[in-house]
């Protein structure tokens, strides 16, 4: 069981793995990984706790058949929340979700079986989505009679556009296969997203963490900026990754014709 200041997660699995790629593992297949407000608790400590302990890329994976169920409803049912209290929740929610979205840490999903509601939510915080052909995407929300609170309005709109989230949640439209792919709901469609997702993580890897952490964290916060402040950060940030040490025996294998050239995908 992994700890973090002496705290177990009970509801989530880490594998730290020797190139910096750590295996989460979203632990509650019984209830097909449903976000109870412990899930979110641990999701939390553990994004504040690993880029502390070198992780150069997560991969983010789920037991069972399913991704991710949402919301616990059973939770939600039992507790009879007041209006603050599930503002609360939701506050806790976006602190999870904003710190794997603005981690700096390259995060993959390994999508399979549902990813729907809070689970899409979960999805969509992270930097690249891998499906496999049991994967299916949907807001059930509308027909729970409930609304988004983990981000969704923010990153659903953002990854398949206004129209076709107002779509989802009004009828509870389901998207999967190429059309999942086609829509942008996810990157990839494979036989085996955790391994397409494994290779993925080890590709990134490769890269200088202060890329990295440019990619996995300025495009995010650019994209919340004014045209003209997003100019200016993405500048700023340019100057600081584009002059690192790290890149100077890359610069310089191109300079010398000895790095690999770009080329188009194998026919
Ligand atoms: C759950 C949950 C859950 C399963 N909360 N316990 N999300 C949803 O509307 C999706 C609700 N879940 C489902 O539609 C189905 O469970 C699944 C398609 C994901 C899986 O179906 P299946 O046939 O494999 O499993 P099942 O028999 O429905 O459920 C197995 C167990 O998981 C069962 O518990 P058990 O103790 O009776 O065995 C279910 O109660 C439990 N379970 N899903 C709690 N979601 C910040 S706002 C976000 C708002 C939302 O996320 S709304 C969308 C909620």
């Amino acid at each position: 069981m992994f700890t973090i200041q002496s705290r177990s997660l009970e509801n989530i699995n880490v594998e730290m793995e020797e190139d910096g790629i750590a295996r989460v593992t979203l632990a509650r297949p019984a209830k097909r990984n449903a976000l109870d407000a412990q899930t979110i608790e641990e999701l939390i400590a553990l994004f504040v706790e690993l880029p502390k302990l070198g992780t150069r890329a997560v991969v983010l994976l789920a037991q069972g058949d399913h991704f991710c169920a949402g919301l616990d409803l059973v939770e939600h049912f039992e507790e009879d929340r007041s209006p603050a209290d599930f503002m609360h929740v939701c506050l806790r929610w976006h602190e999870a979700f904003n710190k794997i979205e603005y981690s700096g840490i390259p995060v993959i999903a390994a999508l399979k079986g549902a990813v729907v509601g809070g689970g899409l939510e979960l999805a969509s915080s992270v930097h690249i989505r891998v499906a496999d052909n049991s994967t299916y995407f949907a807001l059930p929300e509308g027909q729970r009679g409930l609304f988004t609170g983990g981000g969704a309005t923010i990153r659903v709109a953002g990854l398949v556009g206004k129209a076709r989230m107002v779509d989802m949640m009004l009828s509870g439209r389901v998207y999967q296969g190429d059309e999942a792919v086609n829509v942008g709901l996810c990157q990839y469609l494979v036989e085996d997203s955790e391994a397409k997702a494994m290779e993925l993580a080890r590709a990134a890897v490769q890269n200088p963490p202060l890329s990295n952490f440019a990619i996995c964290s300025a495009i995010s916060h650019i994209g919340n900026m004014s045209a003209l402040d997003a100019s200016y950060a993405e500048s700023v940030v340019a100057g600081i990754v584009n002059t690192q040490p790290a890149s100077r025996g890359r610069l310089e294998a191109f300079a010398n014709k000895t790095a690999a050239r770009v080329r188009p995908n194998a026919k």
